[in-house]
């Protein structure tokens, strides 16, 4: 097992991971801007390493830093985290190539699924259901409308680098088809430096169902079962649940063998997210994100495990602590993003927290890397803090959630946290009634936004 491990990342998740460092006897090193010198994380770790000025592609993104960071102070391994560096196959490459170990999945794993045409190829050859479409790249407007033809409107033309919704453009018709097709390129190129295109059948009213799998790098591979995360607005998720309210344990039971199974073939280590769109009754591969998501809490929730923990094990070369058979589901857990910005419209809200109250009590977790009198600085993302809650059930889960948000106190900023209450309160949210346009239709009817 590692000595010392270095955290390239700030906020919530640097917390995250220096917590299952320590409860590991794994002495931990921070890394930060020179933004975020009272921060938290710089804090909580055993040491603090200033890697650059407050911009983002001059810290936390500049790998020469971090490595520099970790031969400082003589740390043996790097976690990510997510965002920032997490799925840059370079920077594997180059902690790799100065006798480092990433703590995640191979710069090769990283490749495939970041390129979607190769992701869905890929998955697809190994038994994962995918959504119907093209085979592969589309390079011509002609073969676009003849496979426009093929799949039946409506279709949607993705950019193989996309990600955040962007490169994504639907066509309805035939007659939208060149408008649609151009678009996605054009934005694929600008926002990717990539062109490549593919088309798959635009699916309506899906829910964003997702696969938290978990392999040891040795042909071995688990799966944690779903998280609903289809309340999204423009692309970001604010609410996930666990498990999906509506799968089954049967359907639970055969995506996530045929998951696991996958990535068993591929001989994938760490932690990975396997995305489906869910529609009547059927799972659809879109993604997969070979890193620790934002909201694997409320998988730690229901089956009680700490995947973190799991991560640095397997990145050192011990097996995964469970099986497949020890990973029984107990109760429900929802988890809300705090983020520090302001309703209607969402913008961002930096600034100083003159007070904060965690919430406690049974069932209730609270990351953060909040305190009193932190200065929220405006160059990072706006996630603040997630509220986390289980419960024996989910109507159990839901009045938690609505308790705990009851004791939270966040002042000196404008938060999410109304959206909450409000959420609560919609039956549609009380059933697990929605699909992943629920949100966005909500948020226009109730407070005018879009
Ligand atoms: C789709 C789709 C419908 N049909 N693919 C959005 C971002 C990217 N991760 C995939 N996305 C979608 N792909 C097909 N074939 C609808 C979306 C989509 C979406 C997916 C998940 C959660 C929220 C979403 C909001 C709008 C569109």
């Amino acid at each position: 097992m590692f000595n010392k491990i270095l955290v390239a990342n700030r906020g919530e998740i640097a917390l995250r991971v220096i917590r299952a460092a320590r409860e590991m006897g794994i002495q931990s090193v921070a890394v930060h801007s020179t933004a975020d010198s009272d921060a938290m994380h710089v804090r909580m770790a055993d040491e603090s390493v200033c890697i650059g000025p407050p911009s983002s592609a001059q810290s936390y993104l500049s790998i020469p830093s971090i490595i520099a960071a970790c031969e400082i102070t003589g740390a043996e391994a790097i976690h990510p985290g997510y965002g920032f560096l997490s799925e840059n196959a370079g920077f594997v490459q180059v902690i790799e190539d100065h006798g480092l170990t990433f703590i995640g999945p191979t710069a090769e794993h990283i490749r495939i699924m970041g390129d979607k045409i190769t992701a869905k190829e890929t998955m697809r050859k190994l038994g994962v259901p995918c959504v119907p479409g093209s085979e592969g790249g589309v390079a011509t407007l002609e073969e676009a409308r003849r496979l426009g033809e093929e799949i039946g409107y409506p279709v949607i033309i993705k950019a193989t680098a996309g990600g955040g919704g962007k490169g994504m453009k639907v066509a309805g018709t035939a007659a939208e088809m060149e408008r649609a097709f151009q678009t996605a390129r054009a934005e694929g190129k600008s926002n990717f430096g990539n062109d490549e295109v593919y088309i798959e059948k635009y699916l309506t009213t899906p829910r964003h169902i997702e696969i938290q799998v978990f392999g040891d790098g040795k042909g071995r591979a688990v799966h944690l079962g779903e998280r609903d995360c289809s309340l999204q607005r423009r692309h970001q998720k604010v609410f996930e649940e666990a498990p999906g309210p509506a799968i089954s344990a049967e359907e639970r039971a055969r995506i996530g063998k045929t998951c696991a199974d996958a990535m068993a073939d591929i001989n994938y280590i760490g932690a990975g997210t396997i995305e489906f769109l869910y529609e009547n009754g059927e799972f659809y591969f879109i993604e997969m994100n070979t890193r620790l998501q934002v909201e694997h809490p409320v998988t730690e929730g229901i089956f009680g495990v700490d995947l973190v923990r799991e991560q640095i094990r397997v990145a050192s070369g011990l097996p995964m602590s469970f099986q497949q058979e020890d990973l029984k589901i107990n109760g429900h857990a929802i988890e809300v993003r705090i983020n520090a910005e302001k309703l209607p419209n969402f913008r961002p809200c930096p600034g100083r927290i003159t007070q904060y109250h965690a919430p406690g009590g049974l069932g209730v977790r609270m990351d953060s890397a909040l305190y009193d009198g932190y200065s929220i600085p405006p160059y990072y993302d706006s996630l603040i803090g997630k509220l986390i809650v289980h419960g024996r059930d989910r109507p159990e889960a839901l009045a938690r959630l609505g308790r705990a948000l009851g004791e939270l106190i966040v002042d000196g900023v404008d938060t999410t946290v109304p959206l909450f209450h409000a959420l609560l309160g919609e039956e549609d949210i009380q059933t697990g009634n929605y699909n992943i346009h629920w949100l966005e239709h909500w948020l226009e009817t109730n407070l005018g936004d879009g």
